[in-house]
This record gives structure tokens, C-alpha cells and sequence, in this order.
């Protein structure tokens, strides 16, 4: 190894990604650290080790990232992290105008459509049996068995706060459906939704998406606005 290399090597912080697989905010993350190459590992807290997430962050959500000897606990505090340690390429456009709008819609995909996201997955049987394999893969058995029930008891009253419970399921189908319209809309002859780049807004929307598509039954619906599955799929991977 040349005294190059190896000194490179030794500042290369040690990156580690505590996450669930099927969070959105955790794929967000994994979005964002595969578009500045950043290498890291990820750490799983399937079935029983979700109580061990309570001691990683305040919140007491994942993601949390470690970069070396700090912690970051948030979405969009990661994003804003990543971006000070590897600022290229960018996740927030250059123009200001440009970067509040990629920042509102990263917000609006972490606040609105994580609402759907959370009310498909609990409320339709087959997304919410998948959610639960998925969240306890590689655990024992009996982990699961007292895993599902808790977990769908919290998931359900996180989504009744939300108050999607208190309105006809096709009413929501329906609204949800007009926003994927919107978004469709908004791809129009573009290839990004911000910009002429990938930004955050790209990274925030469809990694929400992306979970709906891996668990409910709405894939298809959505696959079928052309847009939003041509942009869908030049971001997979
Ligand atoms: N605003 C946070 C939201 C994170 C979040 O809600 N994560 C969910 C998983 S998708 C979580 O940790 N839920 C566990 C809980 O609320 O106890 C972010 O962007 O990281």
C-alpha cells in the first residue's frame, strides 16, 4: 500500500446504518449514501431487537447513522450531515428557489405520504402479514409470534392519530391516487422533480413509494402512471 492509500484509508470513517429494511426513512438513507458512494454496513433491528432501538436516538425512530465517533438521528438531519462530509453530488440544488422546493418536497413526502404509506400497510391484510415477515426476518419463530401483535397495535393507533381510519378505505385509495396523479404531472418531460439533477426530493419521494410498491396492493395503480414509473425505475437499485 502506497503512503497515499494509506493514509486515505485511516481517515475513512467507519459508516454504519442502523435501520429497518421496509422504513422509508431507511431507504432514504440507503439512497443517499449509495449517491455519494459513501461505503458503510447497515445493522438490522428485526423482531425482538427493536427494543434496542429506544437507546440509539432521543426519538427512539431509526434511521440512525454512525460516522465514526458521531451519531445522527433523523432523515433529513442525516441528509443535511451527508451533504456537509460529502458534498457531491449534491442533494440539495444550487439555486435557493431550487433547494426550498426540493426541501418542501422531501417534507411532503416525509409527512403526507408516509401517512399512506403507514395506513396501506396496516390496513390491508396482505401488505400487513409481508411488513411483519419482513420485520422479523431472520429471528426465531416466537420472536414473531409476539412481535406481530404489538407491532400492528402500535402501527394501528399511529395511523387512527393520523385520523385516515375515520374515512371510507376508497376515499383514501382515491386521494392517495390523485397525489401519484399530481406527481405524474409534475414529471411531465422531465427527468427529475427539482432541477435538472437528482436531488432530495427525488430520494424522498420514491423511497416512500418504492414501499408502497413492495407492500401493498396499490403496485400496480401506481405503475400505471407513465411518468412516475419511468422515474421510478431510472432510480432503482
Ligand atoms: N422523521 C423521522 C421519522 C423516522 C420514523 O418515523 N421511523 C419509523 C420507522 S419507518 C420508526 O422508527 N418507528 C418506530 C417508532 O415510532 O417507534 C426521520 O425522517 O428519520
Amino acid at each position: 500500500m502506497t503512503p497515499d492509500a494509506e493514509s486515505r484509508f485511516d481517515l475513512a470513517p467507519d459508516v454504519v446504518l442502523h435501520q429497518w429494511e421496509i422504513s422509508p426513512f431507511c431507504g432514504k438513507v440507503r439512497r443517499m449514501l449509495r449517491m455519494k458512494g459513501v461505503a458503510h454496513r447497515v445493522e438490522n433491528y428485526n423482531g425482538l431487537r427493536a427494543l434496542k432501538v429506544a437507546r440509539l436516538s432521543r426519538a427512539g425512530t431509526l434511521p440512525v447513522l454512525d460516522w465514526g465517533a458521531e451519531r445522527v438521528a433523523d432523515s433529513s438531519a442525516i441528509a443535511a450531515f451527508l451533504e456537509q462530509h460529502q458534498p457531491t453530488p449534491r442533494l440539495y440544488p444550487a439555486g435557493a428557489r431550487d433547494a426550498a422546493l426540493a426541501r418542501t418536497l422531501e417534507d411532503w413526502a416525509d409527512e403526507a405520504l408516509y401517512a399512506y404509506t403507514l395506513y396501506f400497510r396496516v390496513e390491508y391484510a396482505q401488505a400487513r402479514a409481508q411488513a411483519i415477515a419482513l420485520l422479523c426476518a431472520g429471528r426465531p419463530a416466537w420472536e414473531r409470534a409476539i412481535f406481530a401483535p404489538v407491532y400492528t397495535r402500535r402501527l394501528r393507533s399511529r395511523v387512527d392519530a393520523l385520523g385516515l381510519t375515520r374515512r371510507p378505505g376508497a376515499e383514501i385509495e382515491a386521494a392517495f391516487l390523485r397525489l401519484v396523479d399530481d406527481l405524474d404531472t409534475l414529471l411531465r418531460g422531465r427527468e427529475w422533480l427539482v432541477g435538472e439533477a437528482r436531488s432530495i426530493a427525488d430520494i424522498a419521494v420514491a423511497a416512500q413509494l418504492d414501499e408502497m410498491l413492495r407492500t401493498s396492493t396499490l403496485a400496480e395503480r401506481i405503475r400505471h402512471r407513465p411518468n412516475v414509473a419511468r422515474w421510478l425505475a431510472q432510480q432503482a437499485g
